[in-house]
């Protein structure tokens, strides 16, 4: 492990002192938005609570949460907790619907930020002497300039060449002797089939670790990125709303993400009750940021479908873990009254040997709700034998009504048919007018 920048004193510290530390800060932020921020007030107000109440974490429950709908509401300085003379950047999502939100940040918050990114890249096993590609957007999304920070933090050489042009990418990662990748896992796998293409194999590029994030993938889509780029694949977990990239990281377990709780509180609620759930319960993930200045965060919903893990880790770090989240409640498609996550189907697909170049059409006929998952074939199996392709797609089909206990359509399609995403992947089309 990269010693140097592990903050061993905080990372490891015992599971009653982060709790000390969260205390404080809570009690601290909960009053600052009290006193200076007009929308939170009248929010706590509304509940009948007032900073009095909150003397520690356990209180934490007691507070309202704030929704994207307050977010919209508020658009554009109605949460800022900071005056705006003290703010010294913006980012935005790139929400579909709606406003976009608009997250603003002090130096103070961008230093934090930076260092939330830099452990993720230490836990991944980033040091100086790496050379870190960072193929996230740069802009007015988060990835880019989060991973950015966190790699000069960690004093690694940092290419900041953002998304796109796939070949400058391989170029750069060859020439310049790119040890740690970082992008979406979708583009992740859309550089490895085009390595493929060009006849190089994993042996030909010097990567040894990437850190992907921004959207749900599978454990499958895990290994198969591993296997085809020859590297560790990390997952890192954020939003704007909370900072960007780095609110939680993996460490070498691969297996969950510490979530920062020197800076954020997580938990898990029943997004119908509202109702806090233990750990090991997947539902809603909520965050608080104790720390932030500029947009701070309180009982944020997330809609990330998410569960804690306070277990062991042996790598030493004792900050809990969230799993990888399944998918948003809000890209979760009820189709015929079951719940089906994106990530379940891809499953499927990467379990049977196709690549995770897949897209899901949602459709109401006759009042009935159908699903259609369009799958690209690999090169490999590509055939115009008509009763091969109907004995694969029958196959699928299977596989898709075991995981998902309704049955799906499956239309095998040529390889490269399916447009290529260098950010987050669109996988689904709901034509349902619901
Ligand atoms: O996606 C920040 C980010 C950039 C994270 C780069 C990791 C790497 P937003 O655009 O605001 O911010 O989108 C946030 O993306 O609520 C999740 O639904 C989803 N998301 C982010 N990371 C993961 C992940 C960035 N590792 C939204 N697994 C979040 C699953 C993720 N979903």
């Amino acid at each position: 492990m990269a010693e140097h920048y592990f903050q061993k004193e905080i990372e490891t510290a015992p599971v009653e002192e982060i709790k000390k530390i969260q205390s404080e800060k809570l009690v601290k932020q909960v009053r600052r938005v009290y006193d200076n921020v007009p929308y939170y007030r009248k929010k706590m107000e509304e509940k009948g609570v007032t900073p009095d109440d909150i003397k520690s974490v356990d209180d934490l429950h007691k507070l309202p949460f704030l929704s994207k709908a307050d977010l919209r509401d508020a658009y554009p300085y109605g949460l800022l907790g900071a005056p705006l003379k003290d703010c010294v950047r913006i980012h935005s999502t790139s929400g579909t619907t709606g406003k976009r939100v608009v997250a603003f940040y002090t130096q103070h918050d961008i230093d934090l930020w930076d260092d939330c990114a830099a452990r993720a890249i230490c836990a991944a096993g980033g040091t100086p002497d790496d050379v870190c590609q960072i193929a996230y957007g740069f802009g007015l999304f988060t990835g880019g300039a989060g991973l950015n920070g966190g790699s000069h933090k960690v004093g690694c050489l940092t290419v900041p060449i953002s998304s796109g042009n796939t070949e400058r990418q391989i170029m750069f990662i060859r020439d310049l002797n790119a040890t740690i990748l970082c992008c979406t896992p979708s583009y992740a796998e859309y550089l490895a089939e085009s390595m493929k293409e060009m006849g190089l194999s994993p042996d030909d590029i010097p990567l040894k670790a990437g850190i992907f994030g921004a959207e749900a993938w599978s454990e499958e889509m895990r290994s198969d990125i591993e296997k085809t780029l020859g590297i560790k694949a990390y997952d890192i977990y954020g939003l704007t709303e909370l900072s960007g990239p780095g609110v939680s990281f993996e460490c070498c377990e691969q297996n969950g993400m510490h979530v920062n709780e020197d800076h954020f509180i997580a938990e898990i609620i029943d997004p119908d009750t509202e109702e806090v759930l233990p750990d090991g319960t997947w539902g809603e993930l909520v965050f608080t940021a104790v720390d932030k200045e500029a947009f701070p965060m309180i009982r944020y919903r997330t809609r990330d479908v998410c569960m804690l893990s306070r277990e062991k880790c042996s790598c030493g770090r004792t900050f809990v873990k969230m799993a990888k989240p399944k998918g948003r409640t809000d890209d979760m498609l009820i189709i015929r009254g079951v719940n089906v996550f994106p990530s379940q189907i891809e499953t499927v697909l990467i379990n049977e040997g196709y690549p995770a170049n897949y897209l899901l059409v949602v459709d109401r006929v006759n009042n009935t709700d159908t699903l259609d998952v369009q799958v690209e074939m690999t090169p490999e199996m590509f055939t115009d034998n008509i009763g091969e392709i109907e004995s694969r797609q029958k196959k699928l089909e299977n596989g898709l009504k075991n995981m998902l206990g309704i049955k799906a359509h499956v239309s095998l399609v040529a390889p490269k048919t399916i447009e290529r995403s260098e950010g987050k992947a669109k996988r689904v089309i709901d034509n349902r007018k619901i």
